[in-house]
């Protein structure tokens, strides 16, 4: 039985799921749900996501929701399967956990303002509060000197193979760099660029951008 993922392709956080199943070799279908037409706040899929959100998958008899949580699932039901996404040792799975964290929360909250600002707003017909995007910019900065100090002393986030705390930014990576028009807060910043350059050209986040496409 394949995995359901409920969830446009195009949205980030679907995007995460995709990207850890890609990597882990699971196979896996697309169910779309239209967050346009608001497919995602109906009461049938509220079932699956009581806060109305993407993504949420079915696996068998199994029903989950929040990307990160999924992710963390496959990578553990099928390490012996994939590449090891979660750390070996105690120490190195508490690295791999504290970057998820700065991922969700330092990270994650500002690129997802800015692109609800500068993209999801407009297309509603809303306008776009560019004090809060420039001020979202300036604490980015901040954020990403931290990233770039890191960046400098190993390959990935949590040491040097490449793990789930890694992944977890893609999405977001993708929309700060061709998107929201931010790319040179990434560019701007060696040890940054590299690790987006070399994350970004793993086959299984350019099997996602092929499917988005
Ligand atoms: N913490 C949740 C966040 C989910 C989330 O924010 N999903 C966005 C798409 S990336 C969404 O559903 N946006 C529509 C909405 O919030 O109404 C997760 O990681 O799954």
């Amino acid at each position: 039985m394949v995995v359901k993922v409920f969830g446009p392709v195009a949205a980030a956080c679907p995007q995460r799921v995709l990207a850890c199943l890609l990597e882990m070799g699971v196979d896996f279908e697309v169910v779309h749900i239209d967050l346009e037409s608001g497919e995602h706040k109906r009461p049938d899929f509220l079932l699956r996501q009581p806060f109305g959100q993407v993504p949420a998958i079915e696996d068998g008899d199994f029903k989950l929701y929040e990307s990160r949580a999924i992710i963390r699932y496959y990578a553990t039901k099928y390490a012996d399967k994939g590449p090891n996404l979660l750390g070996t040792t105690l120490e190195d799975k508490a690295v791999v956990d504290q970057w998820l964290e700065v991922e969700a929360h330092n990270f994650n909250d500002l690129v997802y303002t800015m692109v609800l600002q500068l993209l999801v707003l407009p297309r509603m017909g809303d306008r776009t509060d560019f004090g809060l995007v420039q001020s979202c910019a300036i604490k980015l900065e901040k954020v990403l000197d931290v990233y770039e100090q890191r960046l400098s002393r190993s390959t990935y986030l949590a040491g040097d193979a490449f793990t789930l705390a890694d992944l977890s930014h893609l999405p977001a990576m993708r929309y700060l760099t061709t998107e929201v028009g931010y790319g040179h807060l990434v560019r701007e910043r060696k040890n940054v660029n590299s690790w987006w350059v070399n994350i970004s050209a793993r086959p299984a986040w350019k099997k996602v951008m092929h499917l988005m496409a």
